[in-house]
């Protein structure tokens, strides 16, 4: 164990797992005055922050032992509880705050072998890169023990100020997070095939790039309150852009694709599910009706 300088009045962290979003996190806790414990399966990374003042911690035992919070952040859901499940017993009357990404069904399933052993439990999705980590912009949300969140909300606040409570559901951070990355693949999916597209004719990525963020601060942007609208309320009735005309439109974009040498492959999934709401009758609904197409067929 090394030594420590952090200040006695702040709640004291421990953070099991120091990669790049880790050592963010242990970061922002020290340098917000947290006496910090770390723990990292390659000893070599906890380096870096015991040089800032935290605590190396030589087995997860130990580093779990340090303070009522643990915060872990590791690969992917295995490696938690390949780290955890035998701390189960040391982990009881703590709070356990995993900010690992999963699937909501692994959150829960966490969060069920969490509540068997008396651990207090939170699970988290960070919506940031490590250096945003500690801004007011970045955003993470929480889902799970409202206790846990209400006595630990102050010391979670010093990963970002944008830090949201969704609820006991421990599954909503992790469906939050695949939502929200799903708007980011298409949008940048949808860029990358313009570039693609341009480039055929010489246009470069800088010379197109004003249009691409004009057509998404102007026209995509200003459409999601009426989508959301559409969507919450079912009524799919449209006087702007209908399925009919999207079809035409969306038949365009893939012939010159081809046309130009360039493939269509990004795009002949929602080609598909266009063609096929018009097939159903619904061809003078907006582009939200869409959304019926993707919802499980009722039982
Ligand atoms: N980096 C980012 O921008 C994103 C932002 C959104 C949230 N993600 C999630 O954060 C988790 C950790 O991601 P990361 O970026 O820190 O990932 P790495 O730098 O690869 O570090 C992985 C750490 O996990 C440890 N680890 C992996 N497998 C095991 C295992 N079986 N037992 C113990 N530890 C394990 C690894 O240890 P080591 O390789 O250094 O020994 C690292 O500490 C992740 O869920 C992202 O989706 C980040």
């Amino acid at each position: 164990m090394s030594t420590n300088t952090a200040s006695t009045t702040r709640t004291p962290v421990t953070v099991i797992g120091l990669g790049m979003m880790g050592t963010a996190l242990a970061a922002a806790f020290l340098g917000q005055g947290h006496p910090t414990t770390v723990w990292n399966r390659s000893p070599r990374k906890t380096e870096l922050l015991t040089d800032q003042g935290a605590l190396g911690a030589d087995t997860v035992g130990e580093a779990v032992s340090a303070g009522p919070l643990v915060v872990v952040c590791l690969s992917n859901d295995e490696a938690v509880h390949q780290v955890l499940d035998s701390e189960s017993e040391n982990l009881k009357g703590r709070v356990l705050v995993n900010l690992t990404s999963s699937t909501p069904e692994e959150a829960r399933t966490t969060a069920a072998w969490a509540e068997r052993h008396g651990i207090e439990y939170l699970d988290g999705a960070i919506m940031a890169i490590p250096p945003l980590v500690g801004q007011p912009q970045a955003l993470i949300f929480y889902g799970g023990s409202s206790r846990a969140y209400s006595d630990h909300e102050e010391t979670l606040r010093v990963l970002g100020g944008a830090t949201t409570y969704l609820g006991s559901d421990t599954g909503l951070p992790s469906l939050y997070d695949v939502a929200l990355l799903g708007i980011l693949w298409s949008t940048v999916a949808g860029n990358i095939h313009a570039l693609a597209l341009v480039a055929t004719e010489g246009v470069t990525a800088e010379a197109f790039l004003p249009y691409a963020t004009g057509w998404l601060n102007h026209v995509a942007v200003p459409y999601l309150p009426r989508l959301a609208e559409e969507v919450d309320r079912k009524d799919y009735t449209t006087d702007i852009s209908t399925l009919n005309v999207n079809k035409e439109a969306i038949a365009h974009l893939v012939s010159a694709s081809r046309s130009q040498g360039v493939s269509p492959d990004l795009l002949l999934p929602v080609q598909a599910l266009i063609e096929r709401r018009v097939a159903r009758g619904h061809g003078s609904d907006s582009l939200s009706s869409l959304i019926e197409e993707l919802r499980k067929p009722s039982a």
